[in-house]
């Protein structure tokens, strides 16, 4: 299956995060694009889409923002990434303010998704590395891969977290209902909710998303993901959230699956897209399910025999000395 990426996407690498109460080295590694680099054969580099595509979801506002957070924070003689520390939260009134860290805080939700040097380009190149895979599946291949750095899933209209800055997956289903595509389906196999994809297309009728992730009453990202978020609007009962238990292993996890496919086969979508994640690994340092590198085989395997033009886009997955062989377990089976 072709991949695309560019060298651009190595040019942020934030340094610390603050999980659980330590400031951690980050775990969305430079380590791991080299991980996923080494197993692909057929790497492309992707075409410029321009902002176009971005905008179509997410805020100017937010988008000018994160093109120039980090400068306005080393403006402001900070050392470091730009960290949020302070939340509008609790029903603050809307406030125009310009101040690096009342910005940084309306624009995250997290405290583990700095702007960096470079974070611009590389967040910019994840998502046209995306928009050149979803084009290769427009233009007949029948899957394509992704390979995008820092992920997207978290991200939404007008915020950043869980080191995601730009909705890579939803900037393409976006893309692809503007060129013509009636009804996308996103199955989100990342071991964290997709709450920035939910988010986007919560009351929307022709995208439906299904996450299935540990349960957010546990883990991250607590505020999302819970199994009564069914949709609104136009969009009800077409958010599907499947929360499972930390220790989760591979048979239970695929009647969760089973679920899934059948609710995008009866959605009846003319594209997939497969946000993945290998932090549902059993070894993953952040996270708590126990599937097996080639259980990954079997579970893209079941994903595939929908049968219908997919585009997977690289989530999470933090155990970097097995995140390469989970990829390619991945890209296997669905190539089988
Ligand atoms: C794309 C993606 O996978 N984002 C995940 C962001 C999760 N960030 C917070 C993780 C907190 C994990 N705490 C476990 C500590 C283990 N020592
Ligand atoms: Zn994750």
């Amino acid at each position: 299956m072709k991949a695309f990426f560019s060298e651009q996407q190595s040019k942020h690498g934030p340094a610390l995060e603050l999980q659980n109460g330590e400031l951690v080295p980050h775990a969305e590694s430079q380590a791991r694009v080299d991980a996923i680099r080494g197993v692909l054969t057929d790497v492309e580099h992707p075409t410029d889409f321009g902002l176009d595509p971005i905008l179509a979801v997410h805020e100017p506002g937010y988008v000018d923002f994160l093109q120039r957070a980090y400068a306005d924070w080393v403006a402001a003689g900070r050392p470091g990434d730009a960290f949020p520390y302070v939340f509008p939260i609790k029903g603050r009134r809307p406030l125009s303010l310009t101040r690096i860290d009342a910005e940084l805080g309306q624009y995250a939700y997290d405290c583990g998704t700095p702007v960096a040097a470079g974070t611009w380009e590389t967040v910019y190149w994840s998502a046209q590395s995306a928009l050149s895979a979803l084009q290769h599946v427009l233009d007949g291949a029948r899957s394509a891969f992704a390979f995008c750095r820092p992920p997207g899933h978290h991200a939404g209209p007008d915020y950043m977290g869980g080191y995601s800055y730009l909705n890579n997956a939803a900037i393409c289903a976006e893309r692809a209902l503007a060129l013509g595509a009636g009804k996308v389906a996103v199955l989100d196999v990342d071991y964290h909710h997709g709450n920035g994809t939910q988010d986007i297309f919560y009351a929307r009728e022709d995208v439906l998303t299904i996450s299935l992730h540990a349960d957010p009453k546990i883990d991250y990202p607590f505020y999302w993901g819970h199994a009564d978020e069914t949709g609104a609007g136009q969009g009800t009962g077409q958010n599907l959230n499947l929360p499972m238990p930390r220790g989760t292993i591979w048979t239970d996890y695929m009647a969760k699956l089973i679920q899934a496919i059948e609710r995008v086969q009866a959605f009846s979508p003319d594209l997939l897209i497969v946000p993945y994640g290998a932090d549902t690994y059993a070894g993953d340092p952040i996270s708590y399910f126990s599937i097996e590198t080639e259980e990954y085989t079997d579970m893209a395997r079941l994903i595939a025999d929908l049968n219908l033009p997919a585009l997977i886009c690289v989530e999470g997955g933090y155990a970097v000395d097995a995140l390469g062989a989970n990829v390619a377990a991945f890209l296997s089976g669905f190539e089988a």
